[in-house]
């Protein structure tokens, strides 16, 4: 796919037009020629869109969530990206977001722009892609940009490397909040979801919850992490929910802290995208080619890994 990418371009998707908005999402997710000219060009233009990381384990009503989210946010007149990062399996019982999402009326679908991103087999390159997304998304005009991940591996630590405020959503079966803690939840929530609250043992869990909440170490900006309960599926909660992201969003602001996350962010993106880019230039086929080629004789000892790294990478500041 070949963009012109010009000025018109540009005024296009600033304008929230969705044909260019998708066709730029495509060129940046898989790499085409035009894909650094055209973030270059958006780079400037990006900043305004507050982002919202939803995760959680598989089937915890993630997608359901962010359904009701859409519906409450457009119908005060708010323009929403969605980002919905490696969609259902078969064995959740989850839908993919764009069949839940039912656009009700043509203001819905003209303000919301809904987008499924696969990470199976992008190993290494799913932050990258997201944040290059939300860039496209947020230029676009977007005030906010959900970004739903199932909460499995490494993902939900990188959607809190990308969002401003992260919703763990949870369930009363997961399990107990020992398994959320194990997880590493714990650290990257701003706000929890109590989700199928409907369901027996929610008020337990909401309680355990609290009490580790409240024997973690002080977070530097003090704020108070909630704990709420949500039915999505009626709806019920998702006001408060909402409210409670607006409040995180708010402190964040009035502190500073929105301007000191956002530049970790940054920072933390540009070292992995010069991470991937050195990874990928010294691995090219010949040193490849030299590792295997010498694999045998490290194996059977006749030399060592250390050695052998010695050789393959001098010249090279390690
Ligand atoms: N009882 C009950 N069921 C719910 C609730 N919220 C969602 N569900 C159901 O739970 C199932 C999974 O919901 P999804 O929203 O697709 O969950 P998800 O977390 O996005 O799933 P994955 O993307 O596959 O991880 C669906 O059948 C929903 O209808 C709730 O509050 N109560
Ligand atoms: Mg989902």
């Amino acid at each position: 796919m070949k963009l012109n990418v010009d000025k018109e371009y540009i005024d296009k998707l600033l304008s929230g037009d969705k044909r260019t908005i998708s066709r730029a999402i495509s060129v940046v997710e898989n790499e085409y020629a035009d894909k650094l000219e055209l973030l270059k060009s958006v780079y400037k233009h990006t900043g305004k869109a507050y982002k919202i990381g939803i995760t959680g384990p598989p089937g915890a009503g993630k997608s359901t969530i962010t359904d009701c989210i859409i519906k409450n946010l457009t119908k005060k007149n708010f323009r929403i990206g969605v980002i919905a990062v490696d969609p259902t399996s078969p064995f959740t019982g989850g839908a993919l977001l764009g069949d839940r999402v039912r656009m009700t009326d043509s203001t819905m679908f003209e303000n919301v722009f809904i987008r499924s991103m696969a990470t199976r087999g992008s190993l290494g390159g799913l932050s990258k892609n997201v944040n290059d997304v939300c860039k496209i998304l947020d230029a676009s005009g977007k005030d906010f940009i959900i970004i739903e991940t199932v909460g499995v591996g490494q993902s939900e630590l990188d959607i809190a490397q990308t969002a401003d405020t992260t919703v763990v959503a949870l369930v009363p079966e997961s399990g107990d909040s020992v398994q959320a803690m194990k997880a590493g939840l714990m650290e990257i929530a701003d706000v929890f979801a109590l989700n199928k609250s409907d369901r027996q043992g929610a008020d337990e869990i909401v309680t355990s919850l609290k009490n580790i909440l409240h024997l973690r170490i002080p977070q530097d900006d003090n704020y108070e992490i909630k704990v709420l309960k949500t039915i999505a599926v009626k709806n019920t909660g998702i006001e408060e929910l909402i409210g409670e992201i607006f409040n995180h969003r708010e402190h964040l602001i009035k502190s500073g802290y929105l301007d000191r996350k956002r530049k970790e962010h940054l920072a933390n993106e540009i070292t992995e995208i010069v991470n991937l880019n050195l990874q990928k230039s010294f691995w090219d086929k010949n040193n490849s080619d030299v590792l295997l080629q010498n694999i045998d004789d490290i194996y059977s000892k006749k030399t060592d890994p250390y050695t052998f790294i010695s050789s393959l990478t001098s010249g090279i500041k390690l």
